[in-house]
Order: structure tokens, then sequence, then C-alpha cells
């Protein structure tokens, strides 16, 4: 489509979404009276600024289903967020919303490199999270072998992996590291597997951890974005250009905003996005705050497609630790150490209050143990590793080297970051 289509489309379709959740959400009822923005008054597609933002606490508060714009009995499908505190954030899903999200994964995935000769293993947990059963249908619909083995039992998962011979796999970046660390440590040769593409997503992955995952696997890897809120995998995702994340524009209307003024920002600016689902039946939602960082262009893809696409998720705004008055993103620190002579891509952030300062220390590991015995080596690892963080961050770190294999490892998303500031 044309990006003059797109927009006429996602116009017609915004009009119709916003006097949906008007006549059956009382929740947008409500706000939308409240903001005196009446279905009518949306004409245009820069009308949306008008719309008041969702948050996730709107749907903490109308727990389990007081978002949902349906009656029960056309619920076909419940998930709930992978969140750790709170409670969770339910989301259901109609027939046609599950066709649509099948839709949107098949195209996704076919953009990465799937098809029919696909014979892909869905390592994402299954359950309520969206991971595992969003990628399953899609793949399925485009008539790839599905093979749902689920996260965890890594050891019967790369037998089936060499037996079946998988060649796409679904999982967390994390995961997907650890199982080539399995795989090495199992001992069969590496040309008893057959992967060739990694279909990854669910956390933020830096081009340098990407690189070690095709490295350590030999393939060629895609990033994938989405949220439960929203539907879940098929939001967004990388074609084999990988030049951002194409987003599934008939179905979604993606801002940036600053996260501070709340002001929406210029189409190429880094903000935090923001979607509006144009088609969702079960819990359609009005400019959903997403919490991510990122950037949006319109340009046209070289591969062809004319959707707009997102930047990698740079992180979080409730991810970002302001050490020192500094502001340091997980990602940045990802990017400056991995990849780095004589470690290895595993690492955690540890940051205390000491006193009245900050402090942050960085544990990696060290490829070889032995080094460990070797202090001059010990001293110049640390002191390069520093002076990197330095450049990057602009702020001193204390590092940590520690034995390989000692970090912990994921087998979901991972967990790197352990903010001890606010314990006794
Ligand atoms: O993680 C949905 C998903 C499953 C996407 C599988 C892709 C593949 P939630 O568990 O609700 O949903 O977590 C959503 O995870 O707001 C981001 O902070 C983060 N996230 C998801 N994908 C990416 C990505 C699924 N590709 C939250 N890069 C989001 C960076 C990501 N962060």
């Amino acid at each position: 489509m044309s990006r003059s289509d797109i927009k006429s489309l996602q116009l017609e379709r915004l009009k119709r979404l916003v006097k949906y959740c008007y006549d059956n959400v009382p929740f947008y009822h409500k706000k939308l009276n409240m903001a005196g923005v009446l279905p009518e008054k949306i004409k245009t597609l820069s009308d949306i600024q008008y719309i008041p933002y969702t948050n996730k606490t709107d749907l903490r508060d109308n727990y389990p289903f007081g978002l949902f714009a349906t009656p029960m009995k056309n619920i076909a499908r419940i998930h709930a967020s992978s969140g750790t505190t709170g409670k969770p954030t339910v989301v259901g899903y109609t027939k046609n919303d599950l066709e649509n999200w099948a839709e949107m994964v098949a195209r996704i995935t076919t953009a990465a490199g799937a098809s029919d000769e696909t014979i892909v293993q869905i390592a994402f947990g299954y359950g309520m999270f969206t991971g595992a059963l969003g990628l399953h249908y899609g793949l399925e619909k485009i008539g790839a072998t599905v093979v749902p083995t689920s996260s965890g039992n890594t050891e019967k998962q790369l037998m089936f992996m060499r037996d079946f011979k998988t060649n796409a796999l679904v999982a967390t970046p994390s995961y997907a590291l650890y199982m080539a660390e399995c795989a090495k440590e199992l001992g069969y040769p590496m040309s008893d597997y057959h992967l060739k593409l990694g279909i990854l997503g669910s956390e933020g992955c830096t081009p340098e951890m990407r690189d070690q995952i095709e490295a350590a696997w030999g393939i060629f890897v895609t990033d994938n974005y989405g949220l439960s809120e929203i539907c879940g995998p098929g939001m967004s995702g990388e074609c084999h250009l990988r030049q951002g994340l194409h987003i599934n524009e008939d179905h979604f209307i993606c801002e940036t905003i600053d996260p501070n003024t709340l002001e929406v920002l210029p189409s190429g600016s880094e903000g935090e996005l923001v979607v509006t689902t144009l088609t969702k039946e079960a819990i359609p939602l009005l400019r959903y705050r997403t919490k991510d960082l990122t950037r949006i262009t319109e340009e046209k893809c070289e591969c062809g497609r004319t959707t707009a696409r997102m930047d990698k998720i740079k992180g979080r705004s409730d991810d970002m630790l302001k050490i020192r008055g500094v502001n340091v993103f997980p990602s940045q620190v990802e990017s400056a150490l991995v990849g780095m002579d004589k470690i290895g891509p595993h690492y955690q952030l540890i940051v205390r209050r000491e006193g009245f300062a900050d402090t942050l220390e960085v544990k990696v590991e060290l490829i070889d143990g032995s080094v460990l015995e070797k202090y001059s080596e010990l001293e110049g690892i640390t002191r390069s590793i520093k002076s990197r963080l330095r450049t990057i961050l602009g702020l001193d770190a204390k590092v940590t080297l520690a034995e390989p294999k000692s970090l912990e490892r994921f087998q979901g998303k991972a967990k790197r970051v352990l903010d001890l500031r606010n314990e006794k």
C-alpha cells in the first residue's frame, strides 16, 4: 500500500475504533466524555492527539476483564502479562482478533525468512505468556512445521533440534544464547544442528549480542517486538534487511511522545512508544503508553514494504538507571561489553547506594577461567572494560571478572539488573 492509502485506512479504522470504545467500554465512555472527545471529533489522523493516554495501571485497576468491549461469550482466548509485581494485566481475544494476530505474525515471520520449508522450534514458555501461542499460530498459518517444545528442558530441546533437523528457533535472545552454550557442552558437533534462522524477541538484544548469538549458532537472527496488552508478538518485526522493525500499521497507529511532557514528537525523534489498536475487538486500547523507547521512520524500506518501521527498543523509560546523575540504559552497557576480547556475553549490573553516592558494579564472565590466576592479565582486562564503560557511559563503574558460567542463565526474559538502592 502507498503511504496515503495506509493513512486513509488508518483514519477510517480510527474513527470506527473510537466510536466502538465509546459505545462498548464504560471506562472509555467516561474518559472520552471527560476529555470532551466525542467520536465525531475524530476527523483527521492528527485528531488522535485529543484522545487521552491509557496506562498499564488502567488495565490493573480494571482487573481482570473491566476493559473488555465484548461479552465473554465472544472471547475465544485469554492471556496475561508476564509481569512479576502486582496484578497481571489480562487481555482477551475474539475469534477475529486471533485470526488477525496469526496474520500479523505470519507476515512478520515471512519477512524474516520463514516459509513452509521451515521447521521451527518454539522455545518460549507456553501458557499465559503471549509469545509462544502467538508465534505458534502465525507460523502454522504460513505452513511451517511447528515444534512446540516450550522453554526449559534444554537437553531434550537440543535432541529434538538435532533429530528433527529443526531449522528455525523462536526464543528470547538470552535463551538462544544459553541453548548454544549447552549445545557446545553436550559435545555433539555443531554440524549436527541445522538451525538457520532465529526469530527472537520479547526482550532487548543489542546488535553486539545478536552477533554473539549468530556466531554461536551460525544463524541469521531477526528482532521481534510486541507486548501482551497490544496483542503480543506480531506488532512489529525485522525483515531480512534488518533496518528497523516493520509495524503492522493496518492494525496499529504508533506515535512517540516525550515521556515527561507527554508531547507528541515528530516522526524520527526518539521517545516513548504509544500504540492505538485499530482492529482489536476484545480489548481495544486507545493511545496505550508502552514505556518502551524507540524512534519511528516512515521511509520506505529497501525490501519494498511501505510500512513505518521502529528502531530496536533502546530500553524502557522505567528501566533507565540514574547513577550519580548519569542516565544509564542497560542496553548501552551491553553494547559496550559484549564482543570484547576475552569476556563472554553474560553480564550483570548491580546498583548500590553507598553513603550518598550510587555505585554501579558490572560483573562479566571470563571466557577462560585460568586468567583469574594471572594477576597482570586480569588487571589489563579490567582496565580496558572500565575505560570502555567510562567512554560510553561517562561514569566510573566497578568491574568484577567472574568465572566462566558463574552468572545466572535465563530460559525466558533475562533479568540482568540488580538495583539494591532501596533495600535496607
Ligand atoms: O514479550 C510479547 C512478545 C513475545 C514479543 C514474543 C515478541 C516476541 P510482554 O511479556 O507483555 O510481551 O512484554 C512486553 O517486553 O513492553 C518491552 O519492554 C519488552 N519487549 C518485547 N519485545 C521486545 C524487543 C511480549 N524485541 C515488553 N526488544 C515490552 C526489546 C522487547 N524489548
